[in-house]
């Protein structure tokens, strides 16, 4: 029986190692937007030393991507960005706030992991606009719309020495200064599958009953970590209450893709598309190594929120 609303694409992974124009380790973790009549992606891909850069691909069907030649955002040699980016930036999302496309990565560097923000209106010319949090603090994402004309992100702070980790939210008037943090969901919120840790995984889609953002969850086992996907329900003018979640995960490693890779078991999803015929499809990394698509019906996801829980405290 099928335990997820999720259908995977048949040709599954859609981008792997062997499709990118040049040299590299390994391709995965990708934000993906739409862009005039293009699917927009920005894949995170690992060089051979190790450290990730990330590259745009364009695709008119959201299946076949043609991937740039060559890196459009690089770790920074700015003095102001270079300590922290040395070994990467990683985990790409991209959200469209007023007519601009603002990307948040992973910054990952000597000190640890902060979460950058940046931005672009065409995507050809990428413009840094700060390094939003200290270490350690990672999976950053933005709102489409601003909340009490505030920009809004959740964000995933903690993880040194394994530390468990929960979803925060914090506001800023202006992208670069943020606050009046608070957490959003606690790790053990879901149950066993996420009681390692979680974070949030796409930008929050809009919908009627609320913003529905998905987020992965991490059970360590006594073989090593399982990602597995979520969603939860936000309130539409307090994003900061939960409406309702998924009590179980509906997304996790089951094909022999998704298991065996440079990490095995881990599905990571960076970017959601919501279709005209109310189909989301999401892009998920598949065990550090490939990128893969699969479809579900917003309103399938919607009622597996709204059934399984409803008004749940955000800490458990
Ligand atoms: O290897 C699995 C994932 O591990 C990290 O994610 P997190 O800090 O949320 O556990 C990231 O390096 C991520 O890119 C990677 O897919």
């Amino acid at each position: 029986m099928n335990r997820s609303p999720f259908e995977r694409y048949y040709k599954n992974p859609i981008i792997k190692r062997t499709d990118i124009p040049y040299p590299c380790s390994s391709v995965f973790n990708a934000a993906v937007c739409k862009y005039k009549n293009e699917y927009i992606m920005l894949l995170r891909i690992e060089d051979l030393e190790g450290k990730s850069h990330l590259t745009l691909a364009r695709s008119l069907d959201g299946i076949n991507f043609d991937i740039d030649k060559k890196p459009w955002i690089e770790p920074s040699g700015n003095p102001d960005y270079e300590p922290y980016e040395r070994l990467g930036v990683e985990d790409p999302r991209i959200t469209l706030v007023d007519g601009t496309y603002y990307i948040t990565y992973t910054a990952f560097g000597p000190y640890g992991v902060r979460i950058g923000i940046g931005k672009t209106t065409n995507f050809k010319k990428f413009e840094r606009i700060c390094l939003a949090t200290e270490v350690d603090n990672k999976d950053g994402i933005l709102f489409p719309e601003k909340i009490d004309d505030k920009y809004v992100m959740v964000t995933r702070p903690g993880g040194l020495g394994g530390q468990r980790n929960d979803i925060w939210m914090a506001f800023s008037p202006d992208l670069t200064y943020w606050g009046k943090s608070r957490v959003l969901m606690h790790h053990t919120s879901g149950g066993g599958w996420s009681s390692g840790k979680i974070g949030a995984s796409t930008p929050p889609i809009k919908t009627k009953k609320g913003w529905l953002l998905f987020y992965h969850g991490v059970r360590q086992t006594g073989s090593g970590r399982i990602y597995r996907v979520g969603a939860m329900l936000l309130d539409l003018e307090k994003p900061y209450i939960i409406k309702g979640y998924s009590k179980h995960f509906i997304l996790g490693p089951e094909e022999p893709y998704e298991r065996i890779g440079d990490v095995p078991n881990v599905v990571f999803p960076c970017g959601a598309i919501l279709e005209k015929d109310n189909k989301i499809k999401i892009y998920y990394g598949v065990a550090d190594t490939a990128i893969a698509m699969a479809t579900a019906d917003m309103e399938d996801i919607i009622k597996l929120c709204l059934n399984s829980s409803e008004n749940q405290p955000a800490i458990a």
